[in-house]
Order: structure tokens, then C-alpha cells, then sequence
């Protein structure tokens, strides 16, 4: 695997810090020695930095929109950049408004993707509907076609154009969902599997029919979007807004290995991830390392054991 690495340090599309310190710490887990040391091919890019705005005042519920426009921007270029130069990119948030860039950056290079979106939430709010204003309950509803009309116009999200097809979305995850993302995700036909789902089928059978649904008609690139709280807040506590009865560590991990299996897997977001809202140091040492290990099963680690093709027994 050839992959790129993004840091971004932003945490405005939501009102606790410490999310922006999530790139440094999953690197200091040592994501990238982990990476290579399982034969990848590794490029770290580094942090972004991101322009502040000493005045930005709310524009329909949206909060702190002119910061939140403007990195999701400069992560769009970047993400481009990423997957121009041939690699995987993995996007380290920050929190979840970052997927905007993410995807639109993939898209624009990629142009057709498949986008699985792991979480505990929809994120699919406009900005309309949102009950909190925060831009990462809203990320899908800017980057989904069917949804263009209804998005009103807000300072520094213009140059945003949806990318994305309602039918080629998935999520896995689910059991925090808004009325109004209710809504649209029946009202948009949007195939679910809820945490109900994952109890009724099992994760392997979720997994199958992820893949069966993505790839009822081509294969396109996946875009695989992981919110750390889709874990359970046992296994992940440190994140915004957790929320009991997630996945196991077992399912988490198993997800990423089936997506690894398809060979199309083309960017990844790993969010969410707050040191801050860990009451202890261990707490935060076991999100963060379900962070490293959630990116080492979608490139290529094998809970069986791995060994390099070119080994020889002594
Ligand atoms: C809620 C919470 N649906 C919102 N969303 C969260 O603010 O729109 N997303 N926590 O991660
Ligand atoms: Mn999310
Ligand atoms: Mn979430
Ligand atoms: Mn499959």
C-alpha cells in the first residue's frame, strides 16, 4: 500500500477542544513506523494550518462557518494533491465538519466514489435542520447531491459542490440519529446499517452487504469516513460525543479489514479522537490506539499474523 498522511489540527466544526490535537497524538502512537513496519509505503505530509477569523458570527444555525469554509478548503486541495501523487490518503482529525474537504478533494480527483460512513451519527443535518448548529452534524448534507437545494448560501462554503450520489452512500454504526436525519436518509433512500443491524446480522454479513450494495453496478474508489465514537464509549471514550452501545473493538477492527480486502479503498478520515474528554490517561490511550489499529486494519494487518511475501525461514 502506498499511503499519504494528513494531519488536521481543527476542532471548530464543534464546541470542545482538544480535538485538534488528535493528528500529533496518533502519530506519537507511532501510526506511521506501525504502517511501514507492515511493508506500506508511507509519505507524511504534515499538519495543515488553518487561517483564524476574529469575527464569525453564526449564519442560519451554522456555527463559526467562515473558519470551518476555509479549512475544509485547503484540506480539499490537499487531499487532491495526495491522491494526484498515486497514494491512499489518510485524513487525521480534527473533528468531523473535516470530512467536506476529505471527500471533496477525493472526489476531485477521483471523481466517482463510494463514501462508507462509520459512526455513531448520521451527520447529515443541513444546515436548516441542525438542532446544535455544529458543522460536524452536517458534513453529508453538503457533499450529497440530492440535497444541493436545500443548502442556503454561507460565506466561505461556496466554493463546496456536491459529489456524492444518495445511492452511494453507506453507513455502519448508527444509533444517535436526529429526527430531521431520519428524514432525509428515508426521504433519500440511504442504505443504514444501525447498531440494530449489526446486533440482527452480525458484522460479517453487514460487511457483505455493504460490498454487495457498493458494488451493485461498478466498482467505484471507497471512501471510508471513521468517527472514532462509532466505537463503544469502552473501547474509545475520549471523543465528543460518545454514545453507548457501539461497536465492539472486534467489529470496529473487522470493518477496516473487509474494506482492505476490496482493494479499493482510496482515502480514509480517522476523527473525533479528544484527549481532553478522557478522564483518565488510560482512557486516552485506549482511543487513541483504537485509532492506530482501526488505520493498520484498513492497510493490510491481519489479526492471523502477517508476513512479508519475500521471507525466508532461516
Ligand atoms: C447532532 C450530534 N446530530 C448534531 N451530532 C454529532 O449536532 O447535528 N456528530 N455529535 O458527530
Ligand atoms: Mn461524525
Ligand atoms: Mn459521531
Ligand atoms: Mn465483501
Amino acid at each position: 500500500h502506498s499511503v499519504g498522511i494528513i494531519g488536521a489540527p481543527f476542532s471548530k466544526g464543534q464546541p470542545r477542544d482538544g480535538v485538534e490535537r488528535g493528528p500529533d497524538l496518533i502519530r506519537s502512537a507511532g501510526l506511521v513506523e506501525k504502517l511501514k513496519a507492515q511493508g506500506c509505503d508511507v509519505k507524511d505530509y504534515g499538519n495543515l494550518m488553518f487561517e483564524e477569523f476574529s469575527s464569525d458570527e453564526p449564519i442560519s444555525r451554522v456555527k463559526r462557518p467562515r473558519a470551518v469554509g476555509r479549512a475544509n478548503e485547503r484540506l480539499a486541495g490537499a487531499v487532491e494533491e495526495v491522491k494526484k501523487e498515486g497514494r491512499t490518503c489518510v485524513m487525521l482529525g480534527g473533528d468531523h465538519s473535516l470530512a467536506i474537504g476529505s471527500i471533496h478533494g477525493h472526489a476531485a480527483a477521483q471523481k466517482d466514489l463510494s463514501v462508507v460512513w462509520v459512526d455513531a451519527h448520521a451527520d447529515i443535518n443541513t444546515p436548516l435542520t441542525s438542532p446544535t448548529g455544529n458543522v460536524h452534524g452536517q458534513p453529508m448534507s453538503y457533499l450529497i447531491r440530492e440535497l444541493h437545494s436545500k443548502i442556503p448560501v454561507i460565506p466561505n462554503f461556496s466554493w463546496i459542490k456536491p459529489c456524492v450520489s444518495a445511492k452511494d452512500v453507506v453507513y455502519i454504526g448508527l444509533r444517535d440519529v436526529d429526527p430531521e436525519e431520519h428524514y432525509i436518509l428515508k426521504y433519500l433512500g440511504i442504505k443504514v446499517f444501525s447498531m440494530t443491524d449489526v446486533d440482527h446480522l452480525g458484522i460479517a454479513r453487514v460487511m457483505e452487504e455493504t460490498c454487495d450494495h457498493m458494488f451493485s453496478k461498478v466498482k467505484k474508489p471507497i471512501h471510508l469516513s471513521y468517527d472514532i465514537d462509532a466505537l463503544d464509549p469502552s473501547i474509545s471514550p475520549a471523543t465528543g460525543t460518545p454514545v453507548i452501545g457501539g461497536l465492539t473493538y472486534r467489529e470496529g477492527v473487522y470493518v477496516t479489514e473487509h474494506i482492505c480486502q476490496t482493494g479499493l479503498l482510496s482515502a480514509l478520515d480517522m476523527v473525533e479522537v479528544n484527549p481532553k474528554r478522557g478522564k483518565t490517561e488510560e482512557e486516552v490511550r485506549s482511543t487513541v490506539s483504537a485509532a492506530v489499529d482501526l488505520v493498520l486494519g484498513c492497510f493490510g494487518r491481519l489479526r492471523e499474523g502477517n508476513h512479508r511475501a519475500d521471507y525466508r525461514m532461516p
